[in-house]
Order: structure tokens, then C-alpha cells, then sequence
């Protein structure tokens, strides 16, 4: 191969690693995260932020210097680099390592350590809406205590699964008054949102992609999660987690109320018997 023939090569190989690192950043840039409707959603979107942008300008600098490397390379008459010492090599490799790992970890740890205070280790308010979600395959059952704050009993050989899906006992008075629907929830704007998460089957993932809010859920156990919504609207919830073959329909709506709207909204979801979905 000619000369000439090896450095239109080596040009081209450089401009296509110079505008895979531009095009990669340049599309990553482009790509938005859904609007957010959450007080503590800001500062984990500050997180991500950092995160990319840090290595996004790393990503883009990394292709940069192969194709300045390779670029150059390829016009050198001769090779004449000597090897580096031994000492420097480790020098400049352990720099960069540190550098990397205090801008990325040092990073995460300084935004979100506040955010996951808030987020995870917060006491809920004792206004807090506390609303229970038990995921099934493939919906997602919502279920509020009613006027006396209470959740009544249930228990799984009660279920059925369309006349009782929660198995509530329609025995307990504590139970009577509590609501139960299914892929529609509501909560008032300017109270706490406590839910309770629960599965029947399988591993699922509660998801409020606006909220900045998700968690998986497993069988046997309760977490909770406690959030802020900061504005009204309707909001989608979703399943991230692939929990069988119909998981795409674990779709349901999350509705952010005016407090009145939402006392009206609760007050048509109550059945007489509670207990059987709306
Ligand atoms: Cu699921």
C-alpha cells in the first residue's frame, strides 16, 4: 500500500472516531427526560445530569484523542516514541483513575446522598395520603384505608379475582370503608404521597417515570415510598420490571387532584360493600 494510499485511510479512520464521539454526545444530549412533577425528582435530575455531562465530556474527549493520535500517527515518517518509564506510566495512569473516580463518585456522593436523606430516610408527614398498591399480573390494584385511616383485613384465600382481589374480610369494620380501584389512583396536590407496595405473584417494579419514583416490588414484602408531587395533572404508571408476557398492559394513570377534586374523585370510587374493584 502506497503512502499515500495508508494516510486517506488513516484519515478516514480518525474522522469516523472524531464524529462517532461528537454524534454519540450530540445524541445522548438530545434525548430529554419526561417533565418532572416531584420535589425530590429535581435533585436526582441534577445527579443524572452531572453524570452525563461528566462523562459525556469524557466520551467526547477520549475519541477525540484517538483520532488526533491516529490522525498523526499516520503522517510520521518513522516511528521514534520511546517506551516511558516504568515510574511515569504508573503516575499518569493512577492520576487519571483518581481524577475519574473523584469526579464521578465524589459527584454522585455531594447530590445524592440529600436526595436519597429525602427520598428514602425521610419520616412521612402525619398528613401523608397512604395508599397500598398490590401489583398482580398484569394490573395494578390501588387501595385507600378510607375516613378512618385504617386498612382492614385480608387475606389470600379471600382473593378473588373479580369479585375481591385484595381478599379483603367485609367482616372488619375497619375494612368497610376502605376503596379499591384498579389502574387509577388520584392524590391531592400538597400532601405527602405514602404508599405501601405489595405483589400477589411475581417481582414487579412500581414506576412514576415524572416522579422520579420507582421500586420494585417482591412477594412477601412491604416497601414503602414516600414523595411530594408538586403539580396537578395526569401522569402514567408503569411496570419496569418484566414480569411476564402481558407486562406492557401494567399500565395505569396517577392523577395529581386539587384537594376538593380529589375528595369528590375518592367519594365516587367508594362502594357500599368495598371490597370489589371499580
Ligand atoms: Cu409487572
Amino acid at each position: 500500500m502506497s503512502t499515500q494510499t495508508s494516510v486517506f485511510h488513516s484519515s478516514t479512520v480518525a474522522l469516523l472516531f472524531a464524529g462517532l464521539g461528537l454524534g454519540g454526545a450530540w445524541y445522548g444530549a438530545s434525548i430529554v427526560m419526561p417533565s418532572l412533577a416531584s420535589r425530590h425528582g429535581a435533585g436526582i435530575d441534577s445527579m443524572l445530569s452531572y453524570l452525563l455531562v461528566t462523562t459525556g465530556i469524557l466520551f467526547v474527549a477520549g475519541y477525540c484523542a484517538l483520532a488526533w493520535f491516529i490522525w498523526t500517527g499516520a503522517r510520521r515518517r518513522r516511528i521514534d516514541q520511546r517506551l516511558t518509564r516504568r515510574r511515569t506510566e504508573w503516575l499518569v495512569s493512577g492520576a487519571l483513575g483518581l481524577a475519574v473516580g473523584l469526579i464521578a463518585e465524589g459527584g454522585v456522593l455531594a447530590i445524592g446522598m440529600p436526595v436519597w436523606s429525602e427520598y428514602f430516610d425521610a419520616t412521612p408527614p402525619a398528613d401523608a395520603v397512604t395508599v397500598e398498591i398490590t401489583a398482580q399480573q398484569f394490573l395494578w390494584n390501588v387501595r385507600y384505608p378510607g375516613a378512618d385511616g385504617q386498612f382492614g383485613r385480608n387475606s389470600a384465600a379471600a382473593m378473588d379475582d373479580v369479585s375481591n382481589p385484595l381478599g379483603l374480610d367485609r367482616a372488619d369494620p375497619a375494612g368497610r370503608d376502605d376503596v379499591v380501584t384498579q389502574n387509577v389512583m388520584a392524590v391531592p396536590l400538597g400532601r405527602a404521597v405514602r404508599l405501601r407496595l405489595r405483589s400477589k405473584d411475581v417481582i414487579h417494579s412500581f414506576f412514576l417515570p415524572n416522579f422520579r419514583v420507582k421500586q420494585d416490588i417482591v412477594p412477601g414484602m412491604t416497601p414503602e415510598v414516600v414523595f411530594f408531587p408538586t403539580r396537578e395533572g395526569s401522569f402514567e404508571i408503569a411496570c419496569s420490571e418484566l414480569c411476564g408476557l402481558a407486562h406492557y398492559r401494567m399500565r395505569g394513570f396517577f392523577d395529581v387532584l386539587s384537594p376538593a377534586a380529589f375528595d369528590r374523585w375518592l367519594a365516587e370510587q367508594a362502594t357500599p360493600t368495598a371490597g370489589g374493584p371499580r
